[in-house]
């Protein structure tokens, strides 16, 4: 069974990572290409995520440098045929699946470019923390090429079809402040305070019971496309598994013994 050291070890040098407690702080780490998102990347990411567990419980991504990630690594995409394209792009899909359906909750730290490729990319973690420096873009019509990062299934979930239009139709760029309002990010700090606030969000989720957030980041999803009918019947069945978990009762247990802690704002 390979470790989480084993996975660590075959990052590639553009990606760097360091466990903090059960929580995983992994970096893009190509700030002179304004971590511009390379193969080496994208697969680096696919084979970290597609094994993790414990005893990592939550995932904090962010980028080295002024900005997030400006997209698709242009150098590379040469002379790709209509093969290679279709090849590159089913690639990426495959490495943000695993993050989107890991087994661990991943946070997003956005700022300065949140672009094309790397606004795909940040779509594909379960909540964003955008600090004020940040801006979101679609500057593929520009470029003459496609969104190929799951950007077309993901971002019109989160913003709708008609903004996603309008960022790729107009090259319109959304900063911070209307960024949050759109449902491009969940929180909006100040410059500098994004890990901190990720490390919090992080903490929390990986104080969980496991079930649960499993619950939320696989069956939550796949309810919310299925038919109202389906959806409904899944809830109770999951609804049903979650309470019956020892770690639900031992939870339940402490709440109604005074031991746990009040909901407060
Ligand atoms: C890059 C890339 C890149 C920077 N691929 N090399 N993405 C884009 O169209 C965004 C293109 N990038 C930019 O608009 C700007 O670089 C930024 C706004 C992100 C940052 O500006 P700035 O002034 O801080 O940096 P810079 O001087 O433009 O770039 C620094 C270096 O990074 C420079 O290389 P150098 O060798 O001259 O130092 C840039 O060429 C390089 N660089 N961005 C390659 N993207 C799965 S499909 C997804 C499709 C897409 O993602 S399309 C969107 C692509």
């Amino acid at each position: 069974m390979p470790t989480l050291q084993d996975a660590l070890d075959r990052l590639p040098k553009e990606l760097t990572a360091d466990l903090r407690g059960a929580v995983l702080v992994l970096r893009l780490a190509r700030p002179a290409k304004r971590n511009a998102l390379n193969d080496a990347m994208i697969e680096g990411l696919r084979d970290l995520f597609s094994g993790l567990g414990e005893p990592v419980k939550a995932v904090v991504l962010e980028g080295e440098g002024e900005h997030f990630s400006a997209g698709l690594d242009l150098s590379e995409v040469g002379e790709r045929d209509v093969i290679a394209g279709i090849a590159h792009s089913r690639s990426w899909h495959q490495a943000f699946e695993q993050i989107q359906f890991g087994q661990v909750p991943v946070i997003a730290v956005l700022k300065g470019a949140v672009v094309g490729g790397g606004l795909e990319l940040a779509c594909a973690a379960h909540v964003r923390v955008a600090e004020r420096s940040v801006f979101y873009a679609l500057p593929e019509a520009q470029r003459g090429i496609f969104v190929g990062g799951g950007g077309a299934v993901r971002l019109p979930r989160l913003i709708g079809t008609s903004r996603m239009m309008d960022m790729m139709l107009t090259g319109r760029v959304y900063g911070a402040e209307e960024g949050e309002v759109v449902g491009l990010s969940s929180y909006l700090v100040d410059d500098g305070e994004g890990l901190d606030k990720a490390f919090v969000l992080a903490e929390r989720m990986a104080a969980n019971a496991w079930l649960t957030n499993y619950a939320v980041l696989q069956v939550l999803p796949r309810i919310v496309e299925s038919d109202p009918a389906s959806g409904f019947m899944t809830e109770a069945l999951m609804a049903a598994i979650a309470q019956a978990d020892p770690a639900a009762k031992g939870r339940l247990r402490d709440f109604l013994e005074k031991r746990a802690a009040k909901v407060k704002e």
